[in-house]
């Protein structure tokens, strides 16, 4: 028996879920800006994909959102007075903050942080290190609350370690697990890390930004003690970031030893290949499936998100099953290609489509909304138990979700000081059935 699995910690949506157009180089995001959002659909829409992968005999964790607005980002751009004073000059003087501070981001729980589990880091500890998401003002205000939310799940030293995050410069721009892929045998196997980033540091790029750095990857790396001949740093490649591939999850995914991307995804693929077995050295054999521009153009996959998708070994099946966005189903391209590929005999099975349109019109997919820590049963045993979810679990989440959030949600809300109010007691609900009062 197996001493590991890997389990999905998805990111709750929060009562903000918003169309903020806050994200350069997210397509979905620019052409969304300023939309009407339904922050209940959109959470209910996450908890039921939770819900899949627990009816498939997976282990499925939670995050709590972060408080929103984040009042500390109003007041060090030296709005003062009463909460309601303070929203009420933010939104008269700088609307783009306060839309900031709203930001329901740290739903994608794939840029919470990059993790290493014990079996590839020299202490034998699961290694977190928050990401600084130092690239969109937005989402930088995450690493102090996501390191805090980490701290209270994985508490015991003796077993994790929650790095604090990189700095908040550019040189250490840094996205977390969407640019980072760990290849194994099987989930408790020492492994192979695949980083992938945008640039080099001081490197000045044209176009969209290039959200992770060469030097953010070598320090994770670094400090979470994985042994160099197993690690490989790759470059994403900028006809990729150009086309809107503002992170490496959304030409790419990877499991066990099967990495699935687009032709489009590396600078150089074919190095990129090397190296990994290279790296792989006896561990596993590598099996790439690559998907050809002439199958899937880039532009295809980009709106599509067919590799924003869960790559899971499943219970009781001998193959991968890709849990992929319905607009795969829905993108002739992308859905012809998704037919054969289960029909052909390699490493992937099974196509699932699951509706996360809310989250997708913010440009995030199935595996944006998860972050995955392969643990082992004493791990498992050691984290706190609140946010591992049964459909029991979920349906008290859903029910409190439907209570407290609101259906619709347009950008003019945002002004209202009553709305904060309505934010808070969501979350409070939330982490008391999580059991996570401590963070409120
Ligand atoms: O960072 N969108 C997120 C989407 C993140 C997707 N995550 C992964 N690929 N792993 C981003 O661009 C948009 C928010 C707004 O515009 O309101 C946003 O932040």
């Amino acid at each position: 028996m197996s001493i590991a699995c890997e389990v999905n910690f998805d990111g709750l949506i929060g009562p903000s879920h918003n169309y903020g157009g806050l994200s350069d180089g997210n397509l979905a995001s620019a052409r969304n800006a300023g939309d009407i959002s339904n922050p209940r659909e959109a959470a209910v829409q996450g908890l039921e994909k939770m819900r899949t992968l627990v009816r498939a005999g997976l282990v499925q964790g939670v995050l709590p959102p972060l408080a929103r607005p984040n009042f500390d980002l109003l007041v060090a751009a030296g709005f003062a007075g009463s909460d309601s004073d303070i929203i009420g000059a933010a939104a008269r003087r700088a609307p783009q903050l306060l839309k900031a501070a709203y930001s329901a981001s740290a739903m994608w729980a794939a840029n919470a942080a990059t993790v290493s589990p014990s079996a590839d880091t020299a202490d034998g500890r699961l290694h977190f290190t928050p990401a600084n998401l130092s690239t969109m003002l937005h989402r930088s205000l995450e690493h102090p609350d996501t390191t805090a939310t980490l701290i209270s799940i994985f508490a015991d030293e003796e077993r994790f370690a929650v790095h604090g995050a990189l700095p908040a410069h550019a040189d250490f721009a840094d996205e977390g697990a969407a640019n980072h892929v760990r290849l194994s045998a099987e989930h408790d196997a020492p492994g192979v890390e695949l980083f992938v980033y945008g640039r080099d540091t001081g490197e000045a790029l044209a176009g969209f930004p290039a959200r992770q750095t060469r030097l953010a990857s070598e320090a994770i790396a670094r400090a979470h003690g994985l042994a160099m001949p197993h690690a490989v740093f790759a470059r994403q490649a900028h006809r990729a970031i150009a086309s809107g591939a503002f992170h490496n999850d959304v030409v790419c995914v990877g499991a066990l030893d099967t990495l699935f991307f687009h032709e489009h995804a590396f600078e150089d693929t074919a190095a990129t290949l090397k190296a990994l077995r290279q790296a792989a050295d006896g561990r596993f054999e590598l099996k790439p499936v690559m998907v050809a521009d002439t199958e899937v153009p880039l532009a295809d996959a980009m709106s599509s998100y067919l590799f924003n998708s869960q790559l899971l070994q499943v219970p009781g099946e001998d193959r991968l099953v890709l849990v992929a966005p319905t607009e795969t189903r829905d993108t002739p391209s992308v859905h012809a290609y998704c037919e054969r590929l289960v029909q052909s005999n390699g490493p992937i099975g099974r196509v699932l489509y699951v509706d996360v349109r809310q989250s997708m019109r913010n440009g995030g997919g199935p595996a944006c909304l998860r972050l995955r820590v392969v643990m082992t049963v004493a791990e498992l045993a050691a984290c706190h138990a609140g946010v591992l979810l049964d459909e029991e679990l979920i349906d008290e989440l859903q029910a409190s979700v439907r209570l407290t959030y609101r259906d619709r949600l347009s950008p003019g809300d945002l002004a209202d000081p009553a709305f904060a109010d309505e934010c808070r007691l969501a979350r409070e609900a939330i982490l008391d059935i999580l059991d996570l009062e401590a963070l409120a």
